[in-house]
């Protein structure tokens, strides 16, 4: 079956209302190819570049050409793709893409030959650290980089400029998730799989648009409940969103409110006997603080008190008996429950406790390990797990669950890298809010930005982009488009090979990593990622480092990084993944079928076989995951007289992030064209405002001017707007906060207070 594109949007656009009915949310095997279009003379095996779903497909070449793609029905997707997937190969030939180098001389851009590019940002970089020193230099990478091209970034900084400022996107993305992780489990990377969604008779989705942002995985859900009538689904989100549309329960409440709602929950579980004593006994422990003692039920009951449902509704405006339901559903004996969660949770400034909150809820009942029944965080990006959460390619990491700040791990790090012990310097670096404060404060000279935009996804833009802007600092951009928002600030750009032009390593939500083939030549003069770093390491006198001649022989040496260590994937070799259609860790040998669920018996190959519990949470010394006390917090802003509404931020099905590929995508473009202020017919009528009228929004920090359209999907008091305009009068981020979660460091780009007034 050929659809042409029109159908396909009409199909999309339709799809999260057919939804309801059960009627897929993309057509099966379809390709993108329109009428017309010549057919492929190869199929090459490769991934989705988008979101973090790693949906599998295959990109159908003619004469050197990307001509269409098709969604792989050998992977967990079944052939199934969603809009954004189908129209991949439009991106590549875009009028915007970026073919040459490029650096502004006196405001105006000039091209450059790639020999003169790469000495000059050599040149800069070094007299920088001549003069200021390894810290006053910095990386700022994405989860949208290859496995390969975050690797040789982090080795490159950490080992061979010896700088630990090296942080990336995923900080704004998954940096609570890996915080909920870690403080509950002892290590990252959830336990579940997407299978477990074929097992689960309750979904719990807590913050997150799951139809839209991961439609594929939405989809598989909305097939669970096609095909059995005693499936429910759970919604909390204080908007009623496409997600929503499938809720048998939708929770709606003030933003920041839920960790009230999460804790009352958890009181009701306990209170009505839903609880697993023994699961509860032989697992887990309480806690309130990292250092302080272990605590007891009694201390766990006692704290709950100030969380019955009625303290909750409250504190959050949902009501008491909706949480009960919610609590009792989630909790039903004999049924598999599965959590996930997205942003609306992790962008926070109490990401991290929110997610603890969720973890709490599977501990306390013991719905966890088993098929159907987990708590699975589902990443934004495609490589933001595999690239750099697992790859340590962050400011306080190193490779596969080591930290910068432990001695021994440095040293693991320092022989598999063969460089002097002391060589990797002992302080984590500056993480993304501070690496651009110090960018500001000129602190940081000189800044490679490579695969991320931040000069429109930072939140609180009037504050961050000033020091990617000004004259005293040195900021170079990897991109494959051109201009974007943040190239235009930068002194030189250089030409990124993108998606099907290179080859390397994605790794998605559920610890799957795939190989993403090179199909075609890159466009113009782009290079790959990983042959620009290269060359930079060379000409920075750091080429033995990374000497690799090509990027398997980088996957070679990062499968050695991570042997032994909880990731261990040495049976992932490069033939084995050309074959497969994606591959599970743990898979630590060759003959390995890879690990569907961590911590159990029986499939995870680090419990013994002979454990004598089903779990094994060995993250965690005492072999307990943690169940965490932690209190409702109130968001960094709160609505007040001068700044009355709450506004929240977040995507749309056919956009991605800073629209520089979608937006080129007339499909796309024609479908949402802007960003809209999505108001409540309640408000509208108080501010007399109505559908496209334009309406000025303004924080403490900035202020957009959007239409309005008024629409029963935020509750009263809050106002939305999509993040993917790029035009300065409607690029949300000018309007968001910057303030932070004080272990994650991530931004509560979801909550801050703003005036609407007509424009
Ligand atoms: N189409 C599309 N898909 C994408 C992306 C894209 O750009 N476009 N990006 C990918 C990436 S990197 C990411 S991180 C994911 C993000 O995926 P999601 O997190 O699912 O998407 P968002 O729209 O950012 O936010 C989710 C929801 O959080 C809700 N929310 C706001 N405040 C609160 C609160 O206080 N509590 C709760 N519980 N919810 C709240 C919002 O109303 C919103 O509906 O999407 C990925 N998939
Ligand atoms: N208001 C608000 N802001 C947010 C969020 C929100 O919910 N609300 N969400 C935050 C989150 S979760 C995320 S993940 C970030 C995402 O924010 P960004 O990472 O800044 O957004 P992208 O548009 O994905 O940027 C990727 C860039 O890489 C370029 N590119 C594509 N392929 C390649 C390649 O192969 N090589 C190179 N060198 N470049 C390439 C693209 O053209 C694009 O400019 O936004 C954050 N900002
Ligand atoms: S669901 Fe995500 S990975 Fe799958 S096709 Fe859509 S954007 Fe790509
Ligand atoms: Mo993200």
């Amino acid at each position: 079956m050929v659809l042409s594109r029109r159908d396909f949007i009409k199909a999309s656009a339709a799809a999260t209302a057919a939804a309801t009915v059960g009627i897929p949310l993309a057509a099966p095997a379809a390709t993108s190819a329109p009428p017309g279009i010549q057919s492929p003379e190869r199929w090459v095996k490769s991934v989705c570049r988008y979101c973090g779903t790693g949906c599998g497909l295959f990109i159908g070449v003619r004469n050197g050409r990307v001509v269409s793609v098709k969604g792989d029905k050998d992977n967990h997707n079944k052939g199934f793709l969603c809009a954004k997937g189908y129209f991949l190969p439009s991106i590549l030939y875009s009028s915007e893409r970026l073919l040459h180098p490029m650096v502004k001389r006196n405001g105006t851009w000039e091209r450059l030959s790639w020999d003169e590019a790469m000495d000059l940002v050599a040149r800069r970089f070094r007299q920088v650290i001549e003069q200021h020193g390894p810290q006053a230099v910095g990386f700022y990478g994405s989860g949208q980089a290859l496995t390969e091209e975050s690797y040789l970034a982090n080795k490159l900084f950490k080992a061979g400029i010896r700088t630990n400022n090296m942080d990336g996107n995923p900080r704004l993305c998954m940096a609570s998730a890996v915080g909920g992780y870690v403080t509950t489990y002892g290590k990252d990377e959830p336990m579940g799989c997407y299978e477990d969604i074929d097992h689960a008779d309750v979904f719990f989705l807590i913050g997150s648009n799951t139809a839209e942002a991961h439609p594929i995985i939405y989809q598989r859900i909305i097939q669970r409940k096609s095909a059995d009538k005693n499936v429910r689904v759970i919604v909390a989100d204080p908007r009623r969103t496409a997600t929503a549309r499938i809720a048998d329960l939708h929770m709606d409440f003030l933003p920041g409110t839920d960790l009230a709602i999460l804790n009352a929950m958890a009181s009701v579980i306990l209170q009505e006997g839903l609880a697993d004593p023994d699961f509860v006994a032989t697992h887990t422990t309480f806690r309130d603080s990292p250092d302080g003692p272990a605590l007891s039920l009694e201390d766990y009951r006692r704290f709950l008190a100030a969380y019955t449902p009625e303290k909750a509704e409250a504190i959050s405006g949902c009501s008491a008996e909706l949480i009960g339901k919610a609590a009792r559903m989630f909790a039903e004996r004999g049924r598999a429950t599965m959590s996930m969660w997205t942003m609306g949770l992790n962008q926070r400034t109490s990401g991290v406790a929110a997610n603890n909150l969720v973890h709490n809820l599977h501990l306390l009942t013991g719905k966890i390990g088993l098929p159907g029944s987990t708590p699975l965080s589902l990443t934004g990006q495609p490589n933001a797990c595999g690239g750099v959460r697992d790859g340590g390619a962050l400011s306080h990491l190193l490779p596969y669950g080591r930290l910068i700040a432990n001695e021994k791990h440095r040293r693991e790090i320092e022989q598999l890298w063969s460089v002097p012990e002391g060589t990797i310097q002992p302080k984590p670096g500056l993480s993304t809010v501070d690496l651009f404060s110090a960018l500001n404060e000129g602190t940081v000279k000189a800044l490679l930005i490579l695969c991320t935009n931040p000069g429109q996804s930072m939140p609180n833009l009037n504050k961050y982009r000033k020091g990617l802007g000004s004259d005293d600092t040195f900021v170079v951009v990897s991109e494959a488009f051109f201009p974007t928002r943040t190239a235009e600030l930068a002194d030189v750009v250089l030409p990124a090979a993108l998606w099907a032009e290179k080859e390397g390593v994605y790794g998605c939500t559920e610890r799957r990593y795939q190989l993403l083939e090179k199909a075609v030549e890159p466009a113009g003069e782009a290079r790959p990622d990983f042959a620009i770093l290269k060359d930079l390491a060379r000409r920075l006198g750091h080429g033995a480092l990374v000497n690799f001649q090509s990027e398997e022989e980088a996957w070679n040496e990062i499968r050695k990084v991570a042997r032994g260590t909880a990731y261990d994937f040495t049976g992932m070799t490069r033939e084995r993944m050309r074959k497969e259609h994606g591959l599970l860790w743990p898979l630590p040998s060759e003959g390995h079928p890879g690990t569907k669920r961590r911590y159990v018996r029986g499939e995870d190959p680090f419990v013994p076989a002979d454990h004598p519990h089903r779990i094994d949470f060995y993250g965690r010394p005492d072999h307990r995951a943690v169940i965490w006390m932690r209190p409702q917090k109130d968001p960094a802003e709160k609505p007040d007289a001068e700044y009355p509404f709450y506004f929240t931020t977040g995507r749309v099905l056919e956009h991605w992030h800073t629209s520089t590929m979608t937006g080129t995508v007339p499909e796309l473009r024609r479908a949402v064209p802007t960003a809209l202020a999505e108001i409540h017919p309640e408000d509208a009528r108080n501010l007399g405002i109505a559908t496209r009228d334009r309406v000025r929004i303004s924080s403490r920090r900035g202020s957009i001017v959007v239409e309005a359209r008024v629409v029963e999907i935020p509750r009263p008091g809050l106002i939305f707007a999509h993040m993917h305009d790029r035009e300065t009068e409607r690029m949300v981020n000018y309007v968001t906060n910057d303030a932070t979660d004080p272990i994650s460091r991530q931004p509560e780009f979801k909550i801050s207070a703003v005036r609407v007034d007509k424009a």
